[in-house]
């Protein structure tokens, strides 16, 4: 990666904010999401600064597969542009040893979504996001955690109303525990 430009390259001498958004549709989603959300939290160079709702929400593009868990958080960082992607990664990679691997559905992704207003057109890391912009799975729970939040100078929430997958995007109620016994626990994923 020796043609990466130095604004993903050089870190802030002061937090900046950055949007991760994570995505599971493979494995225990629920405690994936919570798992790589405690790994943010405790990185020396990450502050979360607030974390959305479960989204529940139906694939978009590529194969037929499960429903995915998406959610986004918003942070304080003082890591690189890039060194950000590298660590999302390596949880991406911690993530896929438990999996039963197949192409398209996944145990974990991460998204830099966006990060302080630095835009960057390398193919490694394109900032803000290329398709963010119309990805209700994202937008949704990035308003979610946001409601005030732009991107590139709309609102956020209005973008998300005006994706073409805003209704299949639903806030994820995870049903009580079971109880022994019994076999209805209100569990929809
Ligand atoms: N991620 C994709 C492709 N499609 N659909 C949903 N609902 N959620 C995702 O996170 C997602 C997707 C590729 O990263
Ligand atoms: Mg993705
Ligand atoms: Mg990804």
């Amino acid at each position: 990666m020796s043609d990466l430009p130095p604004h993903l390259l050089t870190a802030p001498a002061h937090p900046v904010p950055a949007v991760i958004a994570l995505g599971s549709n493979l494995g225990d989603s629920q405690q994936i999401l919570a798992d790589a959300v405690a790994a943010f939290d405790s990185h020396e160079h990450i502050r979360v600064t607030a974390v959305s709702p479960l989204a529940q929400t139906a694939p978009v593009g590529g194969v037929e597969q499960p429903d995915f868990l998406n959610q986004v958080l918003l942070i304080d960082t003082t890591l690189a542009p890039w060194a950000l992607l590298q660590f999302g990664h390596a949880l991406e990679q911690a993530a896929a040893r438990v999996r039963d691997i197949r192409w398209g559905p996944r145990t974990l992704d991460v998204d830099v979504i966006a990060y302080d207003d630095v835009v960057s057109d390398h193919p490694d890391l394109i900032l803000p996001h290329p398709r963010a912009h119309e990805r209700a799975f994202v937008l949704t729970p990035w308003s979610w955690a946001d409601p005030n939040a732009v991107l590139a100078g709309t609102p956020v929430a209005a973008l998300a109303a005006a994706a073409d997958d805003a209704a299949t995007v639903i806030q994820f109620e995870p049903g009580p525990p079971r109880a022994p016994g019994r076999d209805s626990g209100g569990h929809n994923v």
